[in-house]
């Protein structure tokens, strides 16, 4: 304030002063808080420094004004190596029956009650700031806040992985981050480094062949399926072991983006995947996802063609079903995303008694690697103590000091075994729900080695391959000839050619065809590129399809969370759009009106309807299908829009259900859908769902929505849509 006004309105006059006003306003406004400084003191002023007049240098003394700048300076701590990129949500764990012959764990033995637990997924090797719907693995990592401590559930999208032994990691992380030297490409495993290390490693290709899937573009995290990935073990209250795969499976279904529109929504919003998660919670269509787990018995370890200890291979749900024990519903966002799901700090080798470990190589790597980096991550060994990683459980321990210690522990002891404190905290007996690892036999040479049962790398690569649909077989194929072909050393990109011989010859000789590579014809090579590869183990459990495995069989049975664009403009069809909008509020599936630009939008009946999104501000791309309703005045306007035009195409060719009434039918003619104008009854073809002008809307309704349930339309893949 001008110095000389204020004096003038501290002398009086009567009238109300500037100084009155301004405490009037703040009294109104405040909410008895106010603002303060980290110690405490209640600031009067933070727009502008302390300063030696208004025009003068500013004053080292301002207190207010260094504290928070310094804290600015470090709000940045390092980003985690990998899944840098996550996103979060609260939520709880419920069981529907108790399971005690398999496991003493209490949260799987009293279904009446729900556990808290706080879910991170992540993409695994963008930055933190990189798109959502990067080609990659997703982490879907679970904390559980049980009664008995802790237990992190840290697991992927995927129910393999590229490496067997935990020692190879830091070596897979190198190849796939951006390169050192020019720090490229961001979030993409399309670089030479990242394939000259597969093309050496065939103990990779199961896991290649996941990520070249649809399964690495998820549409929404809703719809994600998570593995557990190792086998664990579980304990009952007897002591006996089981082996146990654990699985996430979404109420909702499985369902993916395709490449292109993977690409495109990674530019026209980079947060799809955060949003969508975000928006669900907010709307109240919480993501749910049920937990299974596939047993097997102790004496069945040797059963299967596989090595139950290898990370690269799954259990076929067709050999050993995945029991449901309960569901896990996320229905509350997080209040602060660095408080929460930056500072989330999971690990492995948090358990709690009934569930342990096995002796996979990877598992045994992650329990030390897990801790080692919260230490430089989280600044400190006491990250336990910050909110969202303290347990429910009560900590009693003779852990002090070090950085940012948060408890105050009173007395004089810290140490073990002591007399001055009666020796509290004193270990607690297994009977008593102390942790005793199982006590498992072990015997061998101190050895760098692999176990021969780790090395028939292709039989489940094929398995997985040979599992899929057509149209995922075709996805697979492009995925390879966008990877390999951003591969610039030709020598690379031709042994991956010998390296997919040795998984399927035909796909081999297809990815050889996309690239510029020679056929796998060299035998030799082929052999080489396997490097000490062994063959199938016969004579035990396996199979050779496994239909759990294509997205083709996990759909979902409603259209729960999907996202449906409605184009309008001036004129529009008022019962047209209240019939579609009811039918997908009905369903709890999420509806945008879409226009050319914001504002109020007026029906050709005089009824309102404001716009959600304009033709700038969003694209096609972000929806799971699109509909237009007639009204003349509409349709006429909206054809001289090229933007509604791309939007029926892309949604087109990206197989959308594209639903359209009355004389909106027209813009069809003038798309390159190649689908001719109808405007006689309802007409549902692969997922072109058109309805002539005075039809019955509920058989239009109907057909829509069983479109949409349908999520994506294969058949019109064919078509070469320019979008
Ligand atoms: Fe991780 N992994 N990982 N990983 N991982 C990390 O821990 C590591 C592996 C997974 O949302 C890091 O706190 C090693 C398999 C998820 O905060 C790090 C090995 C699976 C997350 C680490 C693996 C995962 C991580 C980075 C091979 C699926 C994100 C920051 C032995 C079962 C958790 C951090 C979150 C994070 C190490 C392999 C899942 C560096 C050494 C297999 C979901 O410690």
């Amino acid at each position: 304030m001008d110095e000389n006004k204020m004096k003038k309105d501290i002398s009086g006059d009567g009238r109300e002063t500037e100084k009155d006003k301004q405490l009037e306003s703040w009294k109104e406004n405040s909410d008895g808080k106010g603002l303060t400084t980290n110690h405490g003191v209640k600031v009067d002023h933070t727009d502008d420094s302390l300063k030696a007049g208004q025009r003068g240098p500013t004053l080292m003394e301002d207190f207010h004004f260094r504290e928070k700048m310094m804290h600015f300076d470090h709000e940045r701590i390092p980003e985690r190596v990998v899944h840098a990129r996550g996103s979060a949500a609260h939520g709880y764990f419920q069981l529907y029956e108790p399971v005690p012959e398999l496991t003493k764990a209490k949260i799987f033995n009293d279904p009446s009650k729900q556990t808290p637990v706080f879910v991170r997924f992540s993409t695994v090797v963008g930055f933190r700031g990189s798109a959502d719907t990067v080609r990659d693995v997703r982490g879907f990592a679970t904390k559980f806040y049980t009664e008995e401590g802790n237990w992190d559930l840290v697991g992927n999208n995927m129910p393999v992985f590229f490496i067997q032994d935990a020692i190879k990691f830091p070596d897979l992380v190198h190849a796939i981050k951006p390169e050192p030297h020019n720090e490229m490409p961001q979030a993409s495993a399309a670089h030479d480094n990242f394939w000259d290390f597969v093309s050496l490693m065939p103990e990779s290709i199961h896991m290649i062949m996941w990520v070249l899937s649809d399964r690495a573009i998820p549409k929404s995290y809703s719809t994600m399926q998570g593995f557990g990935v190792h086998t664990f073990r579980l304990i009952n209250a007897e002591g006996k072991s089981r082996f146990v795969k654990f699985h996430w499976k979404p109420v909702n279904g499985v369902y993916s983006l395709v490449w292109d529109e993977a690409q495109k929504i990674a530019g026209k919003d980079p947060d799809f995947n955060r949003r969508d998660l975000w928006d669900l919670i907010e709307a109240g269509v919480y993501p749910e996802y049920e937990l299974g787990m596939q047993i097997v018995e102790e004496e069945d370890e040797f059963a299967f063609d596989f090595d139950l200890l290898d990370p690269t291979k799954i259990i076929p749900e067709e050999l050993v079903p995945v029991k449901i024990v309960g569901k896990m519903v996320l229905n509350r966002n997080p209040d602060n995303f660095f408080a929460e799901t930056e500072q989330v700090a999971f690990h492995p080798g948090h358990v709690i008694p009934g569930i342990d470990f096995t002796n996979d190589p990877l598992l045994q790597g992650r329990l030390f690697s897990y801790l080692d980096t919260q230490i430089t991550r989280l600044g400190g060994t006491n990250f336990n103590e910050i909110p969202i990683n303290r347990p429910l459980a009560e900590v009693h321990n003779n852990q002090r000091d070090g950085f940012m210690r948060q408890t105050i522990n009173k007395g004089r002891t810290n140490y073990s075994p002591n007399s001055l404190r009666g020796g509290h905290p004193l270990p607690v007996p297994e009977e008593m729900g102390g942790y005793r690892h199982y006590m498992e036999k072990v015997e061998g040479k101190k050895i760098r080695e692999r176990s021969n049962s780790f090395k028939d790398f292709f039989s489940q690569a094929k398995l997985f391959y040979d599992s899929m649909s057509d149209t995922e077989k075709k996805h697979i194929l492009e995925a390879f000839h966008f990877e390999l072909g951003k591969v610039e050393v030709m020598e690379v990109r031709q042994r991956m050619v010998y390296m997919m011989a040795n998984v399927d010859m035909e796909l081999a000789r297809k990815i050889a065809a996309g690239i510029g590579a020679d056929p796998p014809e060299d035998e030799k090579m082929v052999r080489e590129a396997a490097r000490d590869a062994r063959p199938r183990v016969t004579g035990r459990k396996s199979v050779d399809v496994s239909p759990a495995l294509s997205q083709e069989n996990l759909k979902g049975t409603s259209i729960k969370g999907r996202k449906v664009a409605i184009l309008v403009d001036n004129g529009f069809d008022y019962q047209a759009v209240a019939k579609v909008r009811e039918m997908l509020m009905d369903n709890d599936a999420m509806v945008h009106i879409v226009s050319q630009f914001h504002g109020m939008i007026k029906s050709s009946t005089g009824e309102e309807l404001k716009t959600d999104k304009n033709h700038v501000t969003t694209a096609s791309v972000l929806y799971d299908a699109i509909f237009i309703p007639g009204g003349e005045e509409s349709v006429q306007a909206m054809k001289k829009q090229g933007d509604v035009i791309h939007f029926i195409n892309e949604a087109y060719k990206h197989c959308k259900p594209v639903g359209i009434t009355g004389e909106a039918v027209e813009l069809l003619s003038m798309s390159a859908t190649g689908v001719t104008e109808t405007q006689m009854g309802v007409r549902s073809d692969m997922g072109v769902v058109t309805a002539g002008k005075d039809v019955n809307m509920s058989e239009f309704v109907m057909k829509f929505k069983d479109a949409i349930m349908e999520h994506r339309h294969w058949g019109r893949e064919k078509t070469g849509v320019p979008a």
